[in-house]
């Protein structure tokens, strides 16, 4: 069976890692069978979570997750004509892309206490002393992705107005539509859920997630998602 490699769960949602929950949630939403394995980046195969295992192929990158599990499985997007998939695909990469630098922010630099949260989440399944040098280590490296992406050169509220504009566009994409492409889920969905409970529905704290928040359709969409593929999490 299908193996997922992700972080434990935590924060009663089933990922903290963005990417990760994007994986869980396309393999519900196309009812594909898999099993867990709870582990941390350094011990995947390009440093980053999630990875699967599927028989010998051992896979990195969402990405490439996602397409091996549109063509092996099942294809969430087939149904979608070019505008569409276009659609879909510039929205995943304004998500992935810009939208997740603004939530890395908030995670890794914002506010201390935010830090604790994210730190206890990460690193608490490590015994004591490795958890604080990890955590140390690992701080440093994702302060200097945020800055290498870009995002860490701004002040917070550049940050969070620059983030706020990729929720403005979620919101109005999504519309009342059950799903961002109508009635049934897409990949597109998979990423969307992955992204917005880590930025509304997390214990972390910003200007981003109250205005993630505000906004209705997001904040339901989230809680239908969660309810409809997470029943267990309830
Ligand atoms: N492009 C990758 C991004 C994955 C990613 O950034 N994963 C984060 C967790 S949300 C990670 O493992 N980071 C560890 C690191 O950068 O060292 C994907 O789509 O899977």
């Amino acid at each position: 069976m299908l193996v997922l490699y992700q972080f434990e769960r935590t924060w009663g949602n089933p990922n903290l890692s963005h990417f990760c929950c994007k994986i869980e949630t396309y393999l519900r939403m196309a009812g594909i069978e898999y099993t867990i394995k709870t582990t941390l980046p350094l011990l995947a195969p390009k440093g980053k979570l999630p990875y699967i295992e599927d028989g010998d192929l051992k896979l990195a990158d969402s990405r490439f997750i996602i397409q091996h599990l549109k063509t092996h499985y099942k294809n969430l997007d087939q149904h979608l004509n070019p505008a569409e998939s276009a659609l879909a695909l510039a929205m995943q990469r304004l998500i992935e892309e810009h939208l997740f630098w603004a939530t890395m922010y908030s995670r890794w630099q914002y506010t201390d206490a935010n830090w604790q949260i994210n730190k206890r989440a990460i690193f608490g399944v490590l015994p004591p002393v490795i958890r604080d040098i990890a955590a140390i280590i690992y701080r440093y490296k994702i302060n200097k992705q945020i800055y290498g992406h870009g995002t860490g050169r701004h002040t917070a509220e550049e940050i969070f107005e620059l983030g706020m504009l990729d929720i403005d566009a979620l919101s109005a994409c999504l519309g009342d539509k059950k799903y961002f492409l109508g009635n049934q889920p897409v990949s597109l969905d998979a990423t969307a859920f992955g992204f917005l409970i880590n930025t509304l529905g997390c214990p972390i704290e910003s200007p981003l997630k109250e205005y993630s928040l505000s906004k209705d359709n997001l904040r339901k969409y989230v809680n239908r998602i969660k309810a409809e593929y997470y029943p267990d999490l309830q």
